[in-house]
């Protein structure tokens, strides 16, 4: 028993779409829970005026009866408005009438850092538009309403993820950062960063050292770099292990009152690719977005001529939007591992195969 994920949707297009499959029956879902989720994705500060068209909203067509899974797949889907502007240049089928509104001339100048070039010349494209529109960050606002849902699994066993900024532009602070994003909006310029998710009550025992596929931290870092504009993850300390010697990098194990935990937890709660009880901590960091309201340079696809590369509107940062799809990204994968470990038909069979096994195992939480 596993969790799947499949996902279709272009940014201009109608909507987006996810079915998520390997959910057991009788998990309460809340719509709120899930449009909340939606709307933090949107908020961040540096986010472009297509958030103030955009409200983003779930729609579920199949696979929930009254608010509860049926075990069977959960078609979730939402919507983009601003497609109403781009009616013709985005219709599915062959557009009736003359062109009017957004996309109706092709691309041709492709943007250094964004899927434009390679896209083209992989797919054989005349319009870069097709490849930029599933490139889109856009997309991710799907992948967390399926976080959404794997959060309330979670929830079912006591596990809580949460993502947060570290940094923007390497500026730290809440208001540093806000004036590093209207510095750089100012100076037609864009910015990355780094976000980090900790999730709280992981069970030891979630992935295994079995196999590669199987290792958790290889599951996670899949998941986070699967994330448009994320260049680098980091597993507990990370990079910051390598000039330790031993004694300093591992974390010992005492007995506490109900049973073993670690001191320290530099590991970011995974040793060989299997949760060890303590808290998940990945990072992610994220290049800075390659829109830029300054060009770069590029080459003109349809004269072959130097060029400045497309001016789209966008964002000038969305390190905060990160921040929930990474913590998205990374429910769904310890759902995944959860489902994988405690299997079950009926909600009741996944809450109770958790219980027994927390009773079998001599492990208590820091
Ligand atoms: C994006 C470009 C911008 C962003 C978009 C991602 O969209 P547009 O080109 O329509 O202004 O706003 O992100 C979203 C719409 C979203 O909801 O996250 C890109 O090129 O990746």
């Amino acid at each position: 028993m596993t969790l799947g994920l499949t996902t279709a949707g272009e940014s201009h297009g109608p909507a987006l779409v996810a079915i998520v499959t390997g959910l057991p029956a009788g998990l309460a879902l809340d719509r709120e829970a899930i449009d909340a989720d939606l709307r933090r994705r949107q908020q961040g500060y540096g986010r472009s005026p297509r958030q103030q068209i955009e409200t983003d909203e779930v729609e579920v067509l199949a696979g929930l009866r009254h608010g509860r899974t049926l075990g069977t797949p959960l078609a979730l889907v939402v919507r983009n408005r601003d497609h109403r502007n781009w009616t013709w240049g985005m219709s599915p089928w062959p557009p009736e009438g003359e062109p009017e509104g957004k996309g109706t001339k092709p691309v041709t100048v492709p943007r250094p850092g964004h899927a434009d070039l390679a896209g083209a010349m992989k797919y054989g494209l005349d319009d870069v538009r097709d490849a930029l529109e599933r490139a889109s960050a856009r997309h991710t606002a799907v992948f967390v309403a399926a976080g959404a849902v794997a959060k309330a699994l979670l929830g079912e066993i006591g596990v809580e993820v949460n993502g947060s900024v570290l940094e923007v532009g390497g500026a730290q602070g809440d208001e540093e950062r806000r004036e590093a994003i209207d510095a750089a909006r100012a100076d037609r310029e864009t910015l990355g960063g780094i976000v980090e998710v900790r999730a709280g009550g992981v069970p030891p025992g979630l992935g295994s050292y079995a196999t590669k596929e199987d290792r958790l931290d290889a599951r996670l870092a899949f998941a986070l770099m699967g994330i448009q504009a994320v260049k680098g993850v980091e597993v507990g300390e990370g990079f910051g292990l390598a000039p330790l010697r031993g004694s300093g990098a591992h974390d010992e194990v005492v007995r506490g009152e109900g049973g073993l935990h670690r001191e320290t937890n530099h590991a970011g709660g995974i040793e060989a690719g299997v949760s060890n009880g303590e808290e998940i901590v990945v990072r992610a960091a994220m290049k800075p977005l390659p829109t830029l309201m300054r060009p770069l340079q590029t080459v003109d696809l349809a004269t072959g001529e130097a060029a400045e590369a497309l001016v789209e509107r966008s964002d000038t940062a969305a390190v905060e939007a990160l921040a929930v799809v990474a913590e998205a990204a990374v429910a769904f994968e310890l759902a995944r591992a959860a489902r994988e470990k405690f299997g079950g038909d009926a909600i009741g069979d996944f809450v109770a195969a958790h219980a027994a096994y927390l009773g079998r195992i001599d492990w208590s939480p820091r």
